[in-house]
Parts: structure tokens; sequence; C-alpha cells
């Protein structure tokens, strides 16, 4: 039970600024806010009774939202007819907001609100071979950065139809969420944001024995880190008033950092025009399990 309600954009553009410099620049946008999808509440006698099997009841209807955008640029520039650069330039970043209806029902027994932002830059530079003889090679730089927002709020009990007036005087406030014993009349809202990038240098170089046997290998090194910051977990009243923490904030953020070296080595045959061979070799190591090995012999 949900509904449509979108639409996209996307559009190109290209540079031939000379012979050998070239750009294409991509970009887009989406946006979705159709009415939120329902929950069928089940079991049917208790949390249904009146409706038939196309009706659902819900008290919170709100719209959902999710927008996207994204650009993106690709340069290109022979230094010479053997040696081009390219470069791959992107930004994208999008956002969710909506609120559920978990309890299914018109009452405010469980509605959880999401909040989520989301934002990924990231360059890719390589140096590559167009040798006529028979060594070639690419050599690349890669970075990317992403940043993430996240919260989420578990609403629960939240009017005296569901039995949220803890104290009996016939409203649901912050005195409620006070005296609960099980979480009634409270909101509990977790939220955090966190960080990670990665940096990479690769490389990747082919010879060729003759024309139906080709040596291959390469290597790359990959440092990640990633952060987690302001989490935050909390008790909020009715009013939105916060009555007390849940998760105690950490003192630093918390933090990881893992670097890896991993390469390839293999060979291919070409036997006759429609069949390759191939047996490749990949080993790693780093703070990930120190070695992986796989040995391939694929016929197409
Ligand atoms: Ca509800
Ligand atoms: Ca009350």
């Amino acid at each position: 039970m949900a509904e449509v309600r979108e639409y996209g954009v996307r559009g190109s553009l290209y540079v031939e600024a000379s012979s050998a410099v070239d750009f294409t620049l991509r970009g887009s946008t989406s946006f979705q806010n159709p009415r939120n999808y329902g929950i069928y509440a089940e079991p049917a006698a208790i949390n249904r009774a009146g409706l038939s099997d196309r009706q659902i009841a819900a008290n919170e209807t709100t719209r959902r939202h999710a927008r996207t955008y994204s650009v993106a640029l690709t340069s290109n520039f022979d230094l010479s007819d053997s040696l081009g650069i390219t470069s791959v330039t992107s930004w994208d970043m999008g956002s969710l907001n909506f609120t559920e209806d978990t309890d299914g029902q018109g009452i405010q027994l469980l509605e959880i609100p999401y909040v989520d932002r989301a934002s990924q830059i990231a360059q890719d530079i390589r140096l590559t071979s167009d040798f006529s003889g028979p060594f070639n090679f690419i050599l690349g730089a890669y970075y990317n950065r992403e940043k993430v927002y996240n919260q989420s709020t578990f609403k629960i009990v939240q009017d005296v139809a569901s039995g949220g007036d803890v104290d009996g005087d016939g409203d649901v406030d912050d005195a409620d969420c006070a005296a609960t014993t099980a979480g009634e009349a409270c909101n509990f809202r977790n939220s955090f944001n966190q960080t990670k990038k990665s940096i990479a240098i690769y490389s990747d170089a082919s010879f060729e024995i003759t024309d139906s046997i080709k040596l291959k290998g390469g290597l790359r090194f990959t440092r990640d880190t990633g952060t987690q910051s302001n989490f935050i977990a909390e008790q909020v009243g009715p009013s939105g008033a916060v009555l007390g923490i849940t998760i105690p904030t950490p003192a630093s953020p918390l933090e990881y950092k893992i670097s890896n070296l991993s390469g390839k080595i293999g060979v291919d045959f070409q036997a006759g025009r429609d069949n390759l061979i191939y047996l490749t070799y990949r080993g790693a190591s780093g703070h990930r399990p120190l070695m992986r090995r796989r040995f391939s012999i694929h016929q197409s």
C-alpha cells in the first residue's frame, strides 16, 4: 500500500576542447514525495476491527520526502599518441525524511520518524598507456569521502487511547513520560554523524609474450578511516523536552583505521578466436584476514 509521486531530471554536456582534451559533465536530480506507505496491522481481529481487507487506519499520514542530487565530471587529456590521463570527479547528495505509522492504527501506539542525509565526493585520476609494443599499464589514485547523518525516534504510546496517561490526570504530557515504567508517553531518539574516507593508489600492467599469451599483474594500496561523532540517545517528553539519556555519548568520537595492500598476478591464454583461458592469483595483507587466494580457470 504505497503511492508513487516522483520526478527525475538528468543531463550531460560534452566539450571537445581540442583533439587531445575533452570533458563530459553529467548532472541529475530526483524527488519523491508520495503519501507514505501504510502498515497492515495484524492480528486483524484486534488491530483492524471493522476494516475491510483493502482498508488501513493511520493517524500519521504525512508524505515521504526523498531527494537526490548528483554531478560528475570526466576529463580526458591525451599526453601523446600512447599516454593519456583520465580524471573522474563526482559529488552526490541525498536526503530522506518520513514518519512511519508503525502501529498501523488510528491511535498513537507507535510511530517512527526517520531523518537521513548523506553526501559523497570522489576523485579518481589515472594514467593509461596504449603502446603498440607488448607492455601496457594503468597507474591511478582514488579518494572518496562519505558523510551520513541519521536520526530515528520511537514515539511510544502518545495518546490517552493507547494508554499514555500514566498518572491518570486525563492527558499525555512530560509528567507521564517522567513517571513511565515501560516507556509509555516517551520518545526515544537516537542520532549520529558518520564520516568515512578512503584513499587508494593502484596499478595494473600487462605484457604480451606472444599473440596468444599475456601476463598480467596489479597492486593496490587502500587506506580507510571512519569516524562516528555526535552520538546522542535520549528520552524526550511529548513537549520535546529532553528528560534523560538512554545511552551515554562517548567522551570522544568512535574511530577506525584500516590499511590494506592487495595484489594479483595472472596469465591469459587466447585459445582460438572464441576461447579465453585465464589463471589469476590474488593476495591481500593488512588488518583484514591476512591472505586471500583464488585460482580460476574460465573458458567462454
Ligand atoms: Ca498510529
Ligand atoms: Ca497524564
